[in-house]
C-alpha cells in the first residue's frame, strides 16, 4: 500500500553496511588476491568450508560502536540503516538457534551486534532495515551457491578439479555444502532465521532480500508468511523473480536514466569503492564530488540512494569512508532538507 512507502519515499539516503567473517580474509586468501568483491571471497576463491570457518576465531569487533555508527549516518543526512544480518556467507551476525554459524557461537566476540544496533537507531530515530541472503548459503548446508567456476586473480592449483565439481553440482565446491536438500535448508535456516530477526530487535522497517538463486514460489512464500511478524514493513525485490516483486527496485552500482523508471519505486545500491564487504586493498574511492552528484541525480528522479560502508573486523568503518560521509552531510547541511 502507498502509506507504509511514505517515510521511505521521503527518507532518499541510507547506509548500507556489509559486515561478516569476509572482512577477516579482506580480499586475501593464503597469501593470493582473490578477484571480484571482498564479501565473495570463499566463492571465488573456492575456499572450503572448514578452512572458511577458521576466519570466524579472528572476527572480534572490540571496536565497535553502533552509537557512533548510527550518528555518523544521522549527520550524513541518513534516515535508515540496512545491515547484512546473513551474507551468502551464511554467517549469522546475530544470536540465532537455526545454525552454529553465527557471532555469538563461532567468534571471540560472542555477542549479537544487531541488537545494540537497533538500539542505537531507535535513540536516533533511524529506521533499520535487514539484509538477508534467504538463498545463497555457502556454510549451512543445503544453501545455493551462484555457478561461478572462476576464480580470477588466483591460479588455484586445484581449480580444474574443483571447478570440475563446482559445475557438476550446482555451484558448490565442497561436499559439507550438499548434506541437507535446498528445501530444508529454507524450512531449517533461514525461515526460523528470518523469524528471528523480525522478533528479537523491536521494529524492522526493511527486509532486503539478495540473489534468489534456486528460489521457488513454494519456498518464497514461506518467507514472505514471516513478514507478518512485523506490519508495515517493506521489502525490495529480490525474494523470488517475478512472482514476488516486493516493494521497490534495487538497480545495482547504477543510476537509472530518466526513460527507463516506470513509476515504481526504487532505491540505487552502490559502493564508495569497488567491494562491499572490507578489502583494503581496494582503494579507489569515490569523490565527495561524485557522491553528492548521484544523490542529488537519484532524489531528482524520485529514488533513494543506499550507500555502503565496509567495516573492518575490528568494528570500524573505513576512515576514507567516514571522511567521505562528512562530506555529505557538510553539503546537506547547508542544501538538504531536515
Ligand atoms: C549483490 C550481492 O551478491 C553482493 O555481494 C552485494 O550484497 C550486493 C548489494 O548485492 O547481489
Amino acid at each position: 500500500t502507498t502509506d507504509k512507502m511514505a517515510w521511505w519515499r521521503d527518507a532518499r539516503f541510507g547506509l548500507f553496511i556489509h559486515w561478516g567473517v569476509y572482512s577477516v580474509p579482506g580480499g586475501e586468501y593464503d597469501g593470493h588476491a582473490i578477484g571480484h568483491a571482498g564479501e565473495w571471497i570463499m566463492n571465488r576463491g573456492k575456499i572450503p568450508v572448514a578452512q572458511y570457518q577458521q576466519f570466524a576465531k579472528a572476527f572480534n569487533p572490540v571496536k565497535y560502536n553502533p552509537d557512533a555508527w548510527v550518528r555518523m549516518a544521522r549527520d550524513a543526512g541518513m534516515k535508515y540503516i540496512v545491515i547484512t544480518a546473513k551474507h551468502h556467507d551464511g554467517f549469522a551476525m546475530f544470536k540465532t538457534g537455526a545454525s552454529k554459524w553465527n557471532i555469538v557461537d563461532a567468534t571471540p566476540y560472542g555477542r549479537d551486534v544487531l541488537k545494540p544496533l537497533a538500539a542505537a537507531c531507535r535513540k536516533y530515530g533511524i529506521k533499520l532495515g535487514f539484509y538477508y541472503s534467504q538463498a545463497q548459503d555457502w556454510n549451512n548446508p543445503g544453501g545455493a551457491a551462484a555457478r561461478k567456476v572462476t576464480s580470477e586473480g588466483w591460479a588455484n592449483p586445484d581449480s580444474a578439479t574443483i571447478d570440475a565439481y563446482t559445475a557438476a553440482h550446482q555451484g558448490h565446491w565442497d561436499p559439507a555444502q550438499t548434506t541437507r536438500s535446498f528445501a530444508d535448508y529454507i524450512d531449517q535456516v533461514a525461515v526460523p532465521q528470518v523469524r528471528e530477526l523480525l522478533t528479537n530487535y523491536g521494529k524492522v522497517a526493511v527486509l532486503w532480500w539478495d540473489t534468489p538463486v534456486g528460489m521457488n514460489d513454494t519456498l518464497a512464500k514461506k518467507l514472505s508468511d514471516a513478514l507478518a511478524l512485523q506490519p508495515g514493513i517493506i521489502t525490495n525485490d529480490r525474494l523470488e523473480r517475478p512472482d514476488f516483486p516486493g516493494d521497490y527496485k534495487t538497480p545495482e552500482q547504477r543510476i537509472p536514466k530518466l526513460n527507463e523508471l516506470d513509476g515504481k519505486d526504487w532505491e540505487t545500491c552502490m559502493t564508495m569503492n569497488g567491494t562491499w564487504g572490507y578489502k583494503p586493498s581496494d582503494t579507489k574511492w569515490k569523490t565527495p564530488e561524485t557522491l553528492i552528484r548521484n544523490l542529488i541525480d537519484i532524489a531528482s528522479k524520485g529514488g533513494n540512494y543506499l550507500l555502503n560502508v565496509g567495516p573492518t573486523p575490528e568494528g570500524e568503518i573505513p576512515p576514507a569512508s567516514v571522511e567521505l560521509l562528512k562530506a555529505m552531510g557538510a553539503w546537506m547541511k547547508v542544501n538538504g532538507e531536515a
